[in-house]
């Protein structure tokens, strides 16, 4: 690679410098981009002085080096999508008339990188995987900046490859044989209890979307190498893989909201898992382009002055090669 790259957080994560939007195009630096995400963990900036006005032309052909660029939902949420694209504009900004232009989560800003850690007491930062309730889960993101706060409005990534290494043999060999069952009832009913706002599922909905289930260690198609995956707000409860849940513990999380104590195998990892030697602050300019792999990396937003700074993002989705294929 003839730019400058630099590592994020010892082998997690790596930034290349001094990208242009014709490099974007290049099949040869596609090629040396997509090597240098999956040795790092699945964790890849780019950055250069140009990148501020990619087009989303070019940012769905850089997508394209990740994964099958998702298309669907496309039409309804048309007022927060990129016109004519599959790309989902994130953040606070509004039109002539004040209506949001992009997807609006309120989180708590960072006050200090100790807030990085995830807190049970608080369950923030809301460290995830991207919608594993889904038949076939999302395999990562593409992630651009085109306007960012003065502060805060980072976004945070954890090294899951590393958390599974370093576990001891007997947790090792105990999650290995462990599925999470993700829950789409179970995760909208969760934020509904704290965002009354939130619709829950109807009970139709609920019977077609029945949960999904996961492997607890999921093996990386590319690098081989096996990583903690999937914890998220559907995550309702941890099971021994192939083992029935039984139907008053799933309607205690998809009614009630609450999660199984069985997740706590996974969840009382995060306090470590999330701290300094796993993770990676992204501190956004406009320009920048991150792809993330969902297979072996979690990660959190934060808030920043939602009334005082403007931040849009533009995001894109990506599947499974084989997978998009069998659904065309
Ligand atoms: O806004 C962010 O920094 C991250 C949002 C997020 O979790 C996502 O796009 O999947
Ligand atoms: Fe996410």
């Amino acid at each position: 690679m003839k730019h400058k790259t630099s590592p994020l957080n010892g082998d997690f994560g790596i930034m290349i410098e001094g990208v242009s939007r014709q490099d974007l195009l290049d099949p040869v630096f596609q090629r040396e981009a997509f090597d240098l995400r999956t040795k790092h963990g699945g964790l890849l900036a780019v950055r250069g002085p140009e990148l501020a006005d990619t087009s989303p032309e070019e940012l769905l052909t850089w997508s394209e080096v990740f994964g099958a660029v998702e298309y669907e939902g496309m039409t309804a949420r048309e007022d927060k999508m990129v016109k004519g694209f599959p790309i989902l504009r994130i953040g606070n900004i509004r039109d002539e008339e004040g209506n949001l232009k992009a997807s609006l989560a309120r989180v708590p800003q960072l006050r200090t990188d100790d807030d990085i850690r995830y807190n049970p007491e608080t369950r923030r930062p809301v460290w995830h995987t991207d919608s594993t309730f889904r038949e076939h889960p999302p395999i990562g993101s593409v992630f651009h900046c085109k306007q960012a706060p003065d502060e805060g409005g980072e976004t945070l990534f954890a090294d899951m490859r590393t958390a599974y290494t370093r576990l001891d043999s007997v947790t090792k060999a105990k999650l290995d044989g462990l599925e999470a069952v993700c829950s789409l009832a179970h995760h909208d009913k969760k934020i509904n209890k704290y965002s009354p706002d939130y619709p829950i599922l109807t009970p139709e909905q609920r019977a077609a979307n029945p949960p999904n289930r996961v492997p607890v260690v999921l093996k990386h198609p590319v690098s081989g190498e096996p990583a903690l995956y999937g914890l998220n707000s559907s995550t309702c409860a941890i099971l021994p893989k192939g083992e029935d849940i039984a139907q008053d513990v799933l309607d205690i999380a998809d009614l009630e909201g609450d999660e199984h104590e069985s997740v706590q195998i996974l969840r009382g990892l995060l306090p470590t898992i999330t701290g300094p030697d796993y993770t990676v602050k992204w501190t956004w300019q406009p320009g920048d382009i991150v792809s993330w792999d969902n297979r072996c990396t979690i990660h959190s937003a934060t808030g920043y002055e939602y009334e005082k700074y403007s931040r849009e993002m533009w995001r894109l989705t990506l599947l499974d090669r084989a997978q998009a294929t069998a659904a065309e």
